[in-house]
């Protein structure tokens, strides 16, 4: 850890009214402000000074840990040599060079990589190529999208359409026509305190084949999932679950989108979701650690056949008339090539896989505690479920929040779950200091 005296401290605050603050509660922020000035590695400081141990990297994404050397001098070097490159028609190399890279990881038929500044805007792509993929094989009937409850896929409109998080859709109209979910797969009365994957649940993957009834299977582009869910609670797949999922999709000719945004980059103790369950999707969509939350960035990641696809018309023309102006930006090419290359060379994900045990011990210590309903965990995931104050949803779990910032942990809470998801370089010392103030942030209770 560096020392602490050398930190530049930010203690005037600039006025905080014009920024609208995302997925915030705006006007409590702003009577009780907490700024981040700084970060390294484990630890965040805030604008008075107080140091926090990051038990959730960030949002989920800074996996190689905060301000890492290699990735920051990775970013400094490009933002000297080349800022921007028209995106549409011309490139750089760094773009094409991270695309190597990151198919190089991906499973094995996974061979192209589609970049985009957000999972946000993975989602929106992937689900745009799974309809123009169909529509060019001649079967433009297949236009529905089945999600999953509890899933969430960003915020985009094709996000909220596909995502089963209520809070997140029902403001906002109609969204995508044509849409239908699957049921999610949290059940405590069969499920609570498993370690790693349930046994129970994989007969809810059938479900798609009821579905798959009700609209034909001639009318569906593409089922979207997260191998865990991870927004809407940390959900993790039950034994054998994605396997059906993948079966029946390919039964009907459906599409499979794994949306990897939190489950990629050592998350789950692999390189991705689809290489630790061994199921392999046709599109993943990725972001986060991608570069490990330097530089906003995003991935579709496809199969060779659904490139291939889109090859077949006059050579000359474009081919997918979608793109953003910031696709593969130099710097977020920059900050994911260097990120990608310190998974590899500090061997990051292997050690995700091997301090998983661990972490999961430490969480579990946790049952028993006042008002804890359940505990569960995958790779370096972890949850923990309360039972919710009558009449006063989230605000448990907002209350423990709370109570771990003032006593130097950063958690997350969706509803009456805290979750949990440190930087893959965490040390035990520093899970125990986790649990231990978390413990004592649920008997403050
Ligand atoms: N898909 C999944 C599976 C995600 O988890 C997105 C898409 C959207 O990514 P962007 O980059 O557009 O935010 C996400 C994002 C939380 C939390 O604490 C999770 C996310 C974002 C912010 C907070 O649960 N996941
Ligand atoms: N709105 C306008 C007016 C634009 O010109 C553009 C891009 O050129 C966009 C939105 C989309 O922006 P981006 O490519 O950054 O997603």
């Amino acid at each position: 850890m560096t020392d602490n005296t050398v930190r530049q401290l930010h203690t005037d605050l600039p006025d905080l009214e014009a920024q609208w603050m995302p997925f915030t509660a705006n006007r409590y922020f702003k009577e009780n402000p907490r700024l981040i000035t700084r970060a390294e590695g484990m630890y965040c400081w805030t604008h008075d000074g107080k140091q926090l141990l990051d038990a959730v990297a960030g949002l989920w994404c800074c996996n190689a840990g905060h301000c890492h050397p290699k990735i920051v001098e990775a970013i400094k070097q490009q933002a000297e040599t080349l800022d921007y490159a028209m995106a549409f028609q011309l490139g750089h190399p760094m773009a094409f060079e991270l695309a190597n890279k990151l198919t190089a990881m991906a499973p094995d038929g996974i061979d192209y990589a589609f970049f985009v500044n957000s999972g946000s805007e993975a989602v929106d792509t992937a689900l745009k190529m799974s309809l123009a993929y169909h529509r060019l094989r001649g079967q433009g009937e297949r236009t529905r999208f089945i999600g999953r409850e509890r899933g969430y896929h960003g915020v985009g409109f094709g996000g909220i359409s596909v995502g089963g998080m209520s809070a997140n859709r029902k403001m906002f109209g109609t969204m995508l026509p044509g849409v239908d979910h699957l049921p999610h797969t949290h059940n405590l009365q069969e499920n609570a305190y498993t370690r790693g994957q349930p046994q129970w649940g994989a007969h809810l993957a059938d479900e798609l084949e009821n579905i798959v009834a009700l609209h034909d299977a001639s009318t569906i582009a593409a089922v979207i999932v997260e191998p865990i869910a991870g927004s809407a609670g940390v959900l993790i797949p039950p034994q054998g679950y994605l396997q059906r999922i993948r079966d029946i999709c390919d039964k009907h000719g459906i599409l499979l989108i794994f949306d990897e945004v939190i489950c990629g980059f050592g998350r789950t103790g692999d390189n991705f979701g689809a290489t630790r369950f061994g199921v392999t999707p046709d599109l993943m969509t990725t972001a986060k650690g991608l570069t490990s939350g330097t530089v906003p960035m995003g991935a579709v990641l496809a199969k060779g056949d659904i490139y291939d696809t889109f090859m077949t018309g006059p050579e000359g023309a474009i081919e997918f008339f979608h793109g953003y102006t910031y696709s593969g930006h130099p710097l977020a090419a920059a900050a994911g090539c260097a990120t990608l290359d310190v998974y590899l060379e500090e061997g990051l994900i292997d050690r995700a896989r091997s301090m998983e045990d661990k972490f999961a011990d430490a969480l579990h210590s946790l049952k028993g505690e006042p008002n804890v309903i359940d505990v569960r965990n995958f790779g370096l995931i972890g949850a923990v479920e309360l039972e919710p104050i009558e009449g006063k949803p989230t605000a448990r779990a907002m209350q423990i929040f709370r109570d771990c910032i003032d006593a130097g942990v950063i958690i997350r809470t969706t509803g009456d779950t805290l979750a949990f998801s440190p930087p893959l370089i965490i040390e035990d010392a520093q899970i125990e200091t986790i649990i231990e103030t978390v413990r004592n942030a649920i008997r403050a209770q």
